[in-house]
């Protein structure tokens, strides 16, 4: 079945195999979400799993990302809507000393898809650097995504940077990534946190008055 073809090919991190057998899954009638979410992100946190065990290496990672980033590549106009009208506009970016995007980049496909229109300040974002965007762009939400432990700091460096600038109120801030749970984002004054792309997409439009 090609559903588990995307899982060995993200697994293996074969970037024309994950192509392939996406290409394939999708022309079986499955769906992009189930793809991503029954192929890809099992296979990422297998990779997970096997690296904690010292059963793969930093350079296993990094190819299995680049196979899972060709699965998504295909999926992407799936699953964001085409011509939704725009609903409010989304700030987002992996915090300062972080590199994964994999996570956040699912978070905006899937936030694009609800109608929000999206502004990627990237990877390794500094508190700065946020706080410079809410008072140029002046978006609705940030959206922070930290999947080491040791960059949660970022987040409550970025929230104090924004509370000094005088900004913390004119904008919503949300949060996720691995080692983010509900008890820590209310313990640093989020307004939000989701576990997931689709509930991360949900959230942001409760953020902001929708249902
Ligand atoms: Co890294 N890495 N990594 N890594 N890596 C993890 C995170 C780790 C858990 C692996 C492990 O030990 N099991 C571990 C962190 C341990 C910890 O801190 N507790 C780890 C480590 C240690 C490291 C390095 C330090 C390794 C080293 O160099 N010795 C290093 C750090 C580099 C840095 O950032 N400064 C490093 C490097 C890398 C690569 C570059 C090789 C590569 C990233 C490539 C890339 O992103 N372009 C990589 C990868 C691939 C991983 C794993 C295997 C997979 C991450 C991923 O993409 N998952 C990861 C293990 C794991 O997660 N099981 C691991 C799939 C993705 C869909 O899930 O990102 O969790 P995730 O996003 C989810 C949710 O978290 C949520 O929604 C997403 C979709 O459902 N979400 C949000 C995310 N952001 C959100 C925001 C929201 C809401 C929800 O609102 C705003």
């Amino acid at each position: 079945m090609s559903l588990d073809a995307v899982y060995e090919a993200v697994l293996t991190g074969n970037a024309p195999a994950a192509t392939e057998a996406t290409n394939a899954s999708l022309s079986e009638g499955l769906t992009a979400e189930k793809i991503l979410y029954e192929g890809c992100i099992p296979a990422m946190s297998e990779v997970g799993r096997q690296f904690e065990i010292g059963e793969k290496f930093v350079p296993e990672m990094l190819i299995a990302a680049r196979a899972m980033s060709a699965a998504t590549k295909i999926l992407r106009p799936l699953l964001v809507e085409e011509g939704v009208e725009q609903i409010g506009t989304v700030v987002m970016g992996t915090v300062a000393g972080d590199l994964h995007d994999i996570g956040k980049n699912l978070v905006g496909m899937m936030m694009e898809g609800a109608g929000f229109g999206i502004i990627d300040l990237g990877t390794d974002v500094s508190p700065e650097r946020f706080v410079e965007s809410v008072t140029k762009d002046k978006p609705d939400i940030i959206a922070m995504s930290a999947l080491l432990t040791t960059t949660t700091r970022s987040i409550i460096n970025t929230i104090n940077a924004l509370e000094e600038a005088g900004v913390r109120d004119q904008v919503k801030v949300m949060i996720g990534g691995a080692p983010i749970t509900q008890d820590f984002a209310d313990k640093v004054g989020a307004d939000g946190f989701a576990p997931d792309a689709s509930s991360a997409a949900r959230k942001a439009r409760t953020l902001i008055g929708l249902n």
